[in-house]
């Protein structure tokens, strides 16, 4: 079947989904890939799309010069280059260093809200150097464990102040939220898509701040990810997705796309799908972890299956009978619907 219309999906991830299995409660249990290691795998596993945090391409960034940060990207975008592959996204790694323990951004402490916009300009000089003009932030310690420790109200503002910072510092750069609604604060600023949207409106330059949905952390706000899809969409401001999954309200489990509830998952592809996401050169990035049991010879399978199984639901919204599914919602026959959209995913 060959259409023109017919979006040609590209898939992305991030280094930091091939893992040595650590979890809070105990250590790696699988030796480590280096960088280089990883960089081969891509192409073979059918991605093109490498999303970077700015320390995994410059790691002990803190430590370095502007020369250094510099020469290190080069010797990096040298390296997937050569591997046929492009940086989607940068990220600024906000939340490990002690300066951003009370958060980053909205840190009661003004030097330490300096560290961040510092960091986010040098996120910002590596990405122009990877020829990457995507920023995504995950807000993750923009938030607190007790109400009383911050103001809320000023913490938007505070927000607001360096995403217009990091504006004003490259005219060409994008700025997509990823909002998560917890972990590893007890709640966070910007727990959903409407939030960040909200952020994006009342910056300097809205037409170049928008999000990144990420499944999982819809499913922890109690909301169901092709529906806050759906409203960034309307927006025109989905410009990359997280696909994983998550099974019910507990900690972040970046399960493989799927995995947990396929009919979910059915609905996030065809969201994309009927709204022409990916036409404009949006990637479908997932955030998946494999299970901590998992052999290391054998620990990118997550990677690929999520990858499958996004093309398995992609061709099952495309072959979805539009009149079929049109008859049942003119009858509003949506225990008829129901059953349909069942048999169709069950292959009968
Ligand atoms: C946490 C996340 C993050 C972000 C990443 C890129 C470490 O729940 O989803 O993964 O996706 O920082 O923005
Ligand atoms: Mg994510």
């Amino acid at each position: 079947m060959s259409n023109q219309n017919l979006t040609e999906y590209r898939f992305s991830f991030g280094p930091w989904n091939i893992h040595e299995g650590a979890d809070p409660f105990g250590p790696p249990v699988r030796d480590s890939f280096t960088f280089d290691e990883k960089v081969q795998f891509y192409r073979a596993l059918g991605f093109v799309g490498i999303q970077f945090h700015d320390d995994d391409i410059v790691p002990d960034i803190n430590d370095k010069t502007h020369a250094q940060l510099i020469q290190r990207t080069q010797t990096v975008k040298q390296l997937i280059t050569d591997h046929g592959l492009t940086a989607e996204i940068v990220a600024p790694r906000l939340w490990e260093d002690p300066r951003t323990i009370d958060g980053a951004y909205t840190s009661n402490n003004p030097s330490e809200r300096d560290y961040a916009i510092e960091r986010s300009k040098r996120c910002i000089d590596i990405a122009n150097e990877i020829e990457c003009r995507i920023i995504v932030l995950w807000l993750a310690r923009e938030g607190t464990y007790i109400r009383e420790a911050k103001n809320s109200a000023r913490a938007v503002g505070y927000l607001l102040d360096a995403i217009n910072t990091m504006l004003d510092y490259d005219p060409n750069i994008r700025i997509l939220i990823e909002p998560k609604p917890n972990e590893p604060m007890d709640q966070a600023y910007i727990p959903t898509i409407g939030h960040a949207i909200g952020l994006a409106y009342a910056s300097k330059a809205p037409e170049r701040v928008g999000g990144l949905i990420e499944s999982a952390h819809a499913i922890l706000a109690g909301l169901d990810p092709s529906d806050e899809m759906g409203y960034a969409l309307y927006h025109k401001k989905l410009w990359s997705v997280h696909l994983n999954d998550q099974n019910g309200l507990k900690f972040d489990e970046d399960k493989a796309f799927g995995s947990e509830n396929l009919r979910r998952a059915f609905n996030q592809v065809r969201v994309l799908e009927e709204n022409g996401y990916g036409k404009n050169g949006e990637f479908v990035g997932l955030d998946v972890k494999t299970m901590r049991t998992q052999p290391r010879e054998i620990s990118t399978k997550h990677l690929v299956h999520s990858r499958e199984t996004f093309l398995h639901l992609l061709e099952k919204a495309r072959t979805l009978e539009r009149a079929v599914e049109q008859q049942f919602i003119a009858a509003r026959d949506d225990e008829g619907l129901d059953f349909y959209i069942l048999e169709h995913l069950l292959g009968k």
